[in-house]
């Protein structure tokens, strides 16, 4: 479907990747997102991976979410009223849109927009190793993100006045209950990861590894699950070896303050329940 291109606040002068002529000209992306958000960290770690940068790649829109800017009417409204989107300008000056972060990711990876047909597979290669990768990407989504972390998201003290001023009411039952599936989870990925690893869907580094990173980085900061890294050493481990890439070092954890000890086990005290798991 063909759009009207959106009011674009260039964050610097795009410039497309440096193998294309005039004669062979990607697509132009502009990525929306949000510095604080999980959900467009993960895209933009992707896009790093595939060589796509803020500036060199495509250009950033910074969303105020608070101030609605995504939702029906707002200044960047997206497809599904969350962010990330991406907006997409084809040769020909169509424009197209995407909301949810793995679609936006599947097409950066099927179109090699950056790479000029190098192949850079973050979804896995052959039958096996695709199917894991779906099967860890969608088991962090629906059971860390959205029924863990998510949950004791929503029902947590941040969230609250924001909730009850529409009428919903945060609850400490969803909020202990989310906090420990999220630990119950990382116990689970523990022993994936000692039994095979050295990454999520074994042998290679995908988007499932990107997932999970922004997921848990987000539920340890603002969420405040508890991080019992002493009892988690392979995740330790893949958690340093992860944050190590110069995709993940240029959108580093947002919500760690600089220089604070993030393998230290942390915020521990004051969560009932978390003892039996
Ligand atoms: N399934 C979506 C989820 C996106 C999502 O929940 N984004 C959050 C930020 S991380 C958001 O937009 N929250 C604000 C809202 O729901 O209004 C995706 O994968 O992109």
């Amino acid at each position: 479907m063909a759009t009207t291109t959106p009011n674009i606040e260039h964050s610097r002068p795009l410039r497309r990747p440096s193998h294309y002529t005039d004669h062979n000209m990607p697509p132009l992306l502009t990525f929306y997102g949000a510095r604080l958000a999980p959900n467009p960290r993960r895209v933009a770690v992707f896009l790093a991976e595939h060589g796509l940068y803020e500036g060199a790649g495509y250009a950033y829109v910074d969303i105020d979410m608070y101030k609605g800017e995504h939702k029906r009417g707002g200044k960047y409204e997206t497809p599904n009223r969350k962010v990330p989107m991406m907006t997409i300008t084809l040769e020909d000056g169509s424009t197209d849109t995407i909301g949810e972060s793995l679609a936006i990711c599947r097409y950066v990876e099927e179109s090699q927009v950056a790479t000029g047909g190098e192949r850079v597979r973050l979804f896995g290669c052959g039958p096996l190793q695709r199917a894991k990768v779906e099967m860890w990407t969608r088991r962090v989504e629906l059971e860390l993100l959205f029924s863990s972390v998510g949950k004791a998201w929503y029902h947590g003290p941040t969230l609250a006045p924001m909730r009850k001023s529409s009428g919903l009411t945060a609850h400490t039952s969803e909020l202990q209950l989310g906090m420990r599936t999220a630990q119950r989870f990382y116990k689970e990925v523990e022993r994936e990861l000692q039994a095979k690893g050295p990454f999520l869907a074994g042998e290679d580094f995908t988007v499932a590894d990107i997932t999970l990173l922004c997921v848990l980085d987000f539920g340890a900061g603002p969420v405040q699950v508890p991080m019992l890294w002493s009892k988690l050493p392979h995740l330790l481990a893949w958690h340093v070896r992860v944050s190590a890439r110069e995709s993940v070092r240029l959108h580093k954890d947002p919500y760690r303050p600089q220089g604070s000890p993030i393998y230290a086990d942390r915020n521990v005290i004051g969560v009932q329940g978390s003892s039996k798991l």
